[in-house]
């Protein structure tokens, strides 16, 4: 089969603004055409995403040539694909309408045939304003449907099947993009086409039945040869457009979530009439288990009957921009998330289903998939117009991401049941609002139990269980839950400890970005946490000042700009650290944490992990130790302190270190050796402490642990004061040496969250961690660019932040 490809050179023209005629690549976005063209400031750069809000005020043309021969034109149907074509996009070929889409989830294989001519051909694409569409679909509404006020900085965004966050979110930029952001082709088909393969895995003792589901057209007697692994099969097409083909795999290698094992990858290959399709599945028995038990219900993701405790992070999508998003990009970030000791992301509702090389990486990576479906905060509608809309979505994208083994879940929403108590309209009108959002969901799950019943479906996130709208942000005895009584209630760190989650889908703290990150998009005279710059790049109204409010709770005031940066990265990591390692600590009552947020969409202050730029906050730093397979969290009972080593590993493994309770001078008071079996999935008490025995010196000692397992080191801090403000704690003073790659830090006193940053690309293999006097640590730099690093290599730490 051959392709005829449309990606490339387009042309951007607006009705709006006569005058404008520029490149636009595709697949790309008008935002960045106009940034590329210099029609518009970088949005992301100091204030300009205000100047910047005229383009959504326009309709926007795409247009191209492409050109057809006679043997293409002879062929028997000329298929253009079109998919995340965003968002009202009438789309004509040589003049003519072959095309409507209302909905950027929506995929579109349409014969374009009829429309075609010999030579050079004429493609259009109107996208017309959703703004104006989103005020006149609420006036048709039969009762308001409220819409995420406090995120979305355009009004009825909720009403238009679009990336819930391009209109802004709390931590996002508001730019209404356009454009069509997957390749475009056309398919030039002879006879038949062949639609799609899906497959089905039937289980027995030590072997596997594959079948291999293809749709074709409806056409009898045509070869066709489908692979699977080294296995090959011929058959011959019957008439009904469905064909199947079974194979059998005795011992099949297992597909694991990281950290549980391998994720070997069989290929399969479809062939028919010169078209293929090749896809690479996991071999893997998957269950959510939910069962009722003594605490309420369980909520416990069990792949090859195997228990697993799922920690990561949810995924919004990678930039505003959406030509800036990358295959490598998706690569460094899901890397960076599987080497944080992450194994499943959750793909938040507000976002986009994610193109196909993200899920590809991820089955790879063993990082499994938490796929909500794209609703996010609002209420929606659940007219029949509505419906209608979002089923081909919901059929179509469960379709396109049934055969990847990482994704676990498909899940309704995101905080959408919640919503329904948020908003004044819905809050005095419950039932007829509840009612209304059970319309929607209960059709989205039949879809997709339609499309897909190897995967369970679960109602919202977060929820109680199955048709329970019960209260998921505080009830902590079944489902999952949204935990955000510490940053968006105020509550202290310690709150963390007061819940028991079955599975904390969403809990955040936020930081400022890196002191490397904001002389990136602030000028020098906005280095400053009230200046404009840095207030535009805060979207949570009350972010600063909660980020400022619990300096004074927790530390000693930083003595400057750099050292706020640096210090609100050291509050993060010690909130998310708190929940996080509690929550270990009573697995197997909790099995899943997953904070809010991994990444960044633009440069900006917010909860996530990693910053735009790629680079690693300190809090990722951490979550590499907190979620390590082999574990040891510290617990606080009412009589002791404890450490606990957690093992999330299908094998006993064999850990042995030190634990050692220290003062400020570097002074032991006391030494432990461990060394200990911790069996698969164990979670055991390996040492403690009474409390009387070292709370006189509460605010002048801390306890360190540090230990071996597998050869990888892990260690862990804890201070007997939480208000870390009052502790004796020792200017440090930290040697640095380097030699090429490798930087060698010493310290003469204990120094806490010793943490290396530079300018430049690339991150170290540790950083935000204990140094204790005279224990040089090593710690190798993974990136390429040294010169940058050796001259703009920094290392802050606690003792020197005040
Ligand atoms: C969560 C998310 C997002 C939001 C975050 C921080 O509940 O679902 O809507 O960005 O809170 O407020």
């Amino acid at each position: 089969m051959s392709q005829v490809s449309l990606n490339g050179d387009w042309t951007l023209t607006s009705p709006t603004h006569s005058q404008l005629s520029i490149p636009m690549s595709i697949p790309g976005d008008n935002y960045h055409a106009l940034l590329s063209a210099n029609l518009i400031a970088d949005p992301y750069q100091e204030t300009n995403e205000k100047q910047v809000q005229w383009v959504r005020e326009c309709d926007w043309h795409l247009s191209r040539t492409f050109s057809l021969s006679s043997s293409e034109l002879s062929a028997s149907s000329l298929l253009l694909n079109l998919s995340r074509l965003d968002t009202l996009a009438d789309v004509f070929i040589n003049g003519e309408l072959a095309l409507r889409s209302t909905n950027m989830f929506q995929q579109h294989r349409i014969d374009i045939k009829p429309f075609a001519i010999l030579g050079e051909n004429h493609i259009e694409v109107h996208f017309s304003r959703v703004n104006e569409e989103g005020k006149q679909r609420a006036n048709t509404l039969p009762m308001p449907i409220p819409w995420a006020v406090g995120n979305n900085q355009v009004p009825h965004m909720n009403l238009i099947r679009k990336t819930q966050c391009h209109s802004g979110w709390d931590w996002g930029i508001c730019l209404l993009v356009s454009g069509i952001y997957d390749p475009v082709y056309i398919e030039v088909i002879d006879q038949i086409t062949l639609l799609s393969v899906h497959t089905e895995q039937i289980w027995q003792q030590g072997s596997v039945d594959v079948s291999a589901v293809v749709h074709h057209d409806q056409i009898s007697d045509h070869e066709l040869t489908v692979t699977f692994g080294d296995q090959i099969q011929m058959t011959t097409t019957c008439g009904s457009g469905l064909t199947v083909v079974n194979f059998h795999i005795e011992d099949p290698e297992l597909w694991w979530p990281a950290g549980y094992g391998e994720q070997p990858l069989y290929s399969l290959h479809v062939d028919l009439n010169t078209q293929s399709i090749s896809k690479k599945i996991g071999l893997r028995q998957l269950t959510l288990n939910n069962k009722v038990d003594t605490i309420g219900s369980a909520m416990e993701f069990v792949i090859n009957g195997f228990p697993i405790n799922s920690k990561g992070a949810n995924w919004i999508p990678m930039d505003a921009m959406p030509s800036l998003e990358s295959e490598a990009r998706y690569r460094e970030l899901l890397s960076s998330a599987k080497d944080a000791s992450m194994n499943m992301i959750r793909v938040w509702g507000g976002g986009q289903y994610e193109s196909d090389t993200f899920y590809e990486i991820c089955d790879e990576l063993g990082l499994m998939v938490w796929q909500d479906m794209m609703f996010a905060c609002s209420l929606y509608p659940s007219t029949e117009a509505f419906l209608s809309e979002v089923e081909p979505e919901i059929r179509q994208q469960i379709n396109r991401l049934k055969d990847h083994p990482s994704i676990v879940l498909w899940c309704g929403d995101n905080e959408v049941i919640g919503a329904i108590g948020w908003y004044d309209e819905s809050k005095n009108n419950k039932t007829t609002y509840t009612v209304n959002y059970d319309r929607l969901n209960r059709n989205i799950a039949q879809w997709i139990a339609e499309e897909d019943p190897s995967r369970r479906f679960w109602t919202s996130s977060p929820c109680n269980g199955d048709m329970d709208f019960g209260d998921a942000w505080h009830n902590d005895n079944r489902g999952d839950m949204h935990f955000w009584d510490v940053w968006h209630s105020g509550k202290s760190f310690s709150a963390y400890l007061d819940i028991k989650p079955r599975f904390c889908s969403e809990f955040g703290f936020q930081s400022w970005p890196s002191f490397a990150e904001v002389k990136r998009f602030v000028p020098e005279h906005d280095w400053n946490v009230t200046s404009p710059t840095f207030e535009a790049h805060q979207k949570n109204g009350r972010g600063n000042s909660i980020i400022t409010e619990m300096f004074t709770r927790y530390f000693r005031f930083p003595s400057n700009f750099e050292q706020m940066l640096y210090l609100s990265q050291v509050q993060q990591s010690i909130a998310i650290k708190t929940g996080c390692e509690y929550w270990r600590a009573i697995s197997p009552i909790c099995r899943g944490m997953l904070y809010w947020q991994l990444n960044d969409n633009w440069p900006v202050s917010s909860w996530s992990s990693i910053e735009y730029s790629g680079r690693w906050k300190q809090l990722h730093y951490h979550a590499k130790r907190f979620f390590a397979p082999t574990y040891i969290p510290f617990e606080e009972t009412d009589k002791e302190v404890q450490i606990r080593v957690v093992n999330d590993s299908r094998f006993e493994n064999h850990i042995d270190g030190n634990v050692y309770w220290m003062d400020f001078n570097g002074e032991v008071l006391g030494q432990w050796t461990i060394n200990y079996s911790i069996e698969e999935d164990g979670n055991d008490v390996i040492w403690s402490l009474t409390k009387e025995k070292f709370q006189v010196s509460a605010n002048n000692s801390f306890f360190f642990v540090e230990i071996t397992v597998n050869g990888e080191k892990v260690q862990n801090t804890w201070f007997a004061t939480p208000t870390i403000k009052q502790l004796t704690i020792k200017k440090a003073n930290i040697e640095v040496t380097q030699e090429d790659n490798r930087i060698t830090l010493q310290s003469d006193y204990p120094a806490f969250f010793v943490h290396l940053e530079h300018d430049g690309k690339g991150r170290f293999s540790d950083s935000s961690f204990t140094l204790l006097p005279q224990e040089p640590i090593t710690v190798e730099y993974l990136g390429d660019d040294l010169e940058t690093l050796t001259h703009s290599l920094r290392i802050y730490d606690l003792s020197n932040s005040y």
